[in-house]
C-alpha cells in the first residue's frame, strides 16, 4: 500500500492529436490511481484527431503548458501554411482555438515542478540535445544547468524532443522528459535536418513520485493499435507520419 506522503504525478507530452495513443495512456493512468496529470504541451498539431484529442484534455483535471505547435495553430503568420495546419485549423472549432490560447507557456505545479514544452526560456529550444549537422549531440551538464538557472525547484518537465529521458543534473536538479505520447519518432529543419526517434511504436509517458524530498521516476511504454493513427495519416497525405507511427524510427532523406 501507497504511504500517505508519496505524492504521485503522471507526466504527459507530445501527443499530437494521436486519440488513440492518449486514451491508452489516460487508462493506464486511471488504472495506476495517479490523480495529477501534467501536459508539456504539442497536444492537437498533426493530421490525426485534433478535435478528440482535444475535448479529451479538456475536460481532463491537468496541468498544461503550451507546446510551440499548439502556438502556431492560433496565431496567424506565425508558421508557413501548410496542409496539415491548414486541416487542424479547419478542424477545430472556435472553443478548442480559444481553450489554446488561454494556456500559459510554463507553470510551476505544487512548488516543486517547473513545466515547460522544451526549455524553460523557450518552447522550440530543446534542453536535453544539440542540433548540430551530424544530428543531435547531448548537450554538457553545464550548459543544461545554464539553460535552468532560476529554476528553484527540485524538478524540472521539458517535452519537444520525443525522447523518452531523465537526468540528474549535479546541482541536485532532476530533468525529466517523459517522451511522446502520440508520436513516436519525427524529421524536422529548425534548427537543421534533423531526425528524433524513440525507437520503437510505443505511446509512452513518466511517472514521478516523491516522499518527502526524494523523488522516483519512472519511464512508462505501453503497446496500443498504432495501425489506426497510422491509417489516418495515410488518409490525410501524411505517409511519412503513417511510418514514424509504425516504426518509432525517422530518416533524413
Ligand atoms: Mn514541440
Amino acid at each position: 500500500m501507497q504511504r500517505a506522503t508519496v505524492k504521485r504525478y503522471a507526466v504527459i507530452s507530445d501527443i499530437h492529436g494521436n486519440r488513440w495513443a492518449l486514451e491508452t495512456v489516460l487508462d493506464d493512468i486511471k488504472r495506476k490511481g495517479i490523480e495529477r496529470i501534467v501536459n508539456l504541451g504539442d497536444s492537437l498539431y498533426g493530421p490525426l484527431d485534433p478535435r478528440g484529442t482535444a475535448e479529451i484534455i479538456m475536460h481532463l483535471n491537468s496541468f498544461s503548458v503550451l507546446g510551440n505547435e499548439d502556438r502556431l495553430i492560433f496565431t496567424p503568420g506565425e508558421a508557413e501554411p501548410s496542409p496539415t495546419l491548414h486541416r487542424v485549423q479547419k478542424n477545430l472549432g472556435q472553443k478548442h482555438i480559444d481553450w489554446l490560447g488561454e494556456i500559459p507557456v510554463t507553470r510551476t505545479v505544487d512548488d516543486n515542478l517547473f513545466a515547460c514544452h522544451a526549455s524553460p526560456h523557450s518552447d522550440t529550444e530543446y534542453f536535453f540535445w544539440n542540433i548540430c549537422s551530424g544530428g543531435a549531440v547531448l548537450r554538457r551538464h553545464e550548459e543544461m544547468r545554464r539553460m535552468a538557472s532560476g529554476i528553484h525547484c527540485p524538478v524540472l518537465l521539458c517535452g519537444h524532443d520525443h525522447v523518452a529521458q531523465s537526468i540528474s543534473l549535479q546541482n541536485g536538479l532532476l530533468v525529466v522528459n517523459p517522451g511522446s505520447v502520440g508520436l513516436p519518432a519525427y524529421k524536422d529543419d529548425i534548427p537543421q535536418l534533423h531526425v528524433m526517434q524513440a525507437g520503437s511504436p510505443h505511446t509512452r509517458y513518466a511517472i514521478l513520485s516523491q516522499d518527502n524530498a526524494e523523488w522516483t521516476v519512472e519511464h512508462i511504454l505501453l503497446e496500443y493499435d498504432w495501425e489506426t493513427p497510422a491509417a489516418v495519416a495515410v488518409k490525410n497525405g501524411r505517409q511519412d507520419w503513417a511510418s514514424w507511427l509504425r516504426t518509432g524510427k525517422a530518416v533524413v532523406d
